[in-house]
């Protein structure tokens, strides 16, 4: 009893969360670099009366951890080895996509962007793991938006079109695996971050927030990741005929269980199903638009109309392949909201998951949604799942015996790995698990140090101070024991 014998396993990370130097060799700034955490609902951005467009305003009692995040960008090649000492075989991080075109907008690429990415993905393959790369980890260039209006403007498609061309000529044979938008499903919750978009058109308004965007934008921006979308398979098939590219969407969503039978709940969980994952999977996977948005832009009263060349765009280049987070599940009871955060959404309390994780950010832990998930995934789109992101962030600080003792982290990995198993038992063809944070890195949501996921410690904290030294946290020696046995010692 083991894994699949090519088994990808390994851990993921963002350039936004990782590499720091957020001005460094040409970079500007991208939509996660004036927040301080991405739930946060007021970028740090302030209307300028005179040019009528926003401009960076950041807010000095704030600290921007992400600035320099834990050094990545000059420490990268020694972390590389110390994610290769567990056995790796495979490595995710995002391309930021400032670093190539550091307004979004230019017709000619930052050399040096290039260069870095290349010296980074050679290390990778060097240590014997194969990169598995995003194009964007909520990486827009706040130009765009603050010029444009972000992604709810056709000319990103534009943009986008020229940033992956020159990702797919200059990586070829180095990358063959690229995911394209981050969880993009997550637009409607994260408009600012997760959608790139920031209405530019009425901001005469001072009592909305800064980042407040229309529905109508909103699901224009949908409009445009479709055939964005669509024509990045385009392109990579066409650059680089090795490359296969695949979609990242956030998955905790499929695991919305009805809370009972009531038949509302039933209908309620599909409804929260589709909104969270397949309004974007099943275009991107099955290649058509869902008829059941017309019902739902009708309700939402905006317009969103493909033409026929679109329509035959997002059929013919689906993607190659289908990549997600899970962290948790959630149910669906109606009347009670169901609101969500990076980690996936939260409805009613589901009185049969007893195993919790430890606060502040503790969640019901629930490893059997993860099967349940990926074979929902499977039965729907019947093509190969890749595991992207599934991690547990905790509190943590080295004790006085100088180590740090994560036992709830392998106890959450063993857990999750046991159902992966599961479910490739169950017929669904999963080829690999990539641990979300294996080396700590600033949240995603809420912009801290403190929330670590790593197997490796970073001695950096809340208030910016620490030496950035790395250090092996127990799980580290545990990772790398599974990885080792292919998965066995977890199945006796
Ligand atoms: C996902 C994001 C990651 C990440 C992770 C954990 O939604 O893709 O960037 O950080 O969640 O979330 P957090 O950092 O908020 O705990």
């Amino acid at each position: 009893m083991s894994f699949p014998k090519d088994f990808m396993w390994g851990g993921a990370i963002a350039a936004n969360q990782y590499e720091g130097a957020w001005d460094a060799d040409g970079k500007l700034p991208n939509v996660t670099d004036v927040v301080v955490g991405i739930m946060s609902r007021n970028p740090g951005l302030k209307w300028n009366e005179e040019t009528k467009k926003y401009e960076m305003a950041l807010d000095p009692n704030l600290a921007y951890l992400s600035h320099t995040a834990v050094d990545g960008y000059h420490r990268y090649k020694e972390d590389m080895k110390l994610m290769a000492g567990m056995g790796f075989n495979t490595f995710r991080t995002s391309i930021a996509w400032g670093r190539l075109f550091p307004k979004g907008d230019e017709e000619e690429v930052n050399q040096k962007g290039v260069e870095f990415y290349k010296d980074f993905f050679a290390t990778m393959k060097e240590l014997g793991m194969e990169p598995v790369i995003t194009l964007s980890h909520y990486e827009t260039p706040l130009y765009l938006l603050t010029e444009y209006g972000g992604w709810s403007n056709p000319k990103l498609i534009e943009f986008w079109d020229r940033y992956v061309r020159v990702c797919f000529k200059e990586f070829k044979g180095l990358v063959k695996y690229y995911l394209t938008f981050n969880e993009v499903n997550a637009l409607f919750r994260m408009p600012f971050v997760a959608g790139g978009v920031l209405t530019i058109k009425d901001p005469a308004d001072p009592t909305k927030p800064v980042d407040s965007t229309t529905l109508q934008d909103q699901w224009d921006a949908y409009h445009n990741f479709l055939v964005a979308n669509a024509n990045t398979v385009k392109a990579g098939h066409e650059i680089d005929p090795d490359a296969k590219i695949g979609c990242m969407l956030t998955c905790s969503g499929i695991a919305t269980y009805p809370y009972n039978c009531n038949p509302k709940n039933i209908l309620g969980a599909l409804d929260v199903q589709r909104e969270g994952v397949f309004y974007f999977g099943d275009p991107f996977c099955l290649g058509y638009v869902p008829t059941y948005l017309n019902k739902v832009w009708k309700k939402q009263g905006v317009t969103v109309e493909f033409t026929d060349e679109e329509r035959a765009l997002i059929k013919e280049y689906t993607v190659d392949f289908f990549s997600f987070s899970y962290y948790r599940s959630t149910t669906y009871d109606v009347g009670v909201n169901v609101t969500g955060d990076t980690g996936g959404l939260t409805g009613r309390e589901n009185p049969y998951l007893v195993d919790k994780a430890p606060k502040p950010w503790g969640w019901a832990v629930d490893p059997e949604g993860l099967r349940y998930t990926l074979n929902i995934l499977y039965d729907r789109y019947h093509m190969p799942l890749l595991i992207v992101e599934n991690g547990i962030g905790l509190d943590e600080n080295i004790n006085e015996e100088g180590t740090i003792e994560d036992s709830f982290r392998e106890h959450y990995i063993d857990e999750h790995l046991k159902n992966v198993h599961a479910a490739i038992e169950d017929g669904v063809d999963c080829r690999g698990y990539l641990y979300w944070g294996p080396i700590d890195v600033v949240s995603a949501g809420t912009g801290e140090m403190k929330k670590r996921y790593g197997f490796v410690y970073v001695d950096r904290f809340n208030d910016g101070h620490g030496t950035l030294e790395r250090k092996f946290k127990k799980s580290y020696y545990h990772y790398k024991d599974i990885i080792e046995s292919n998965g066995e010692i977890l199945l006796k």
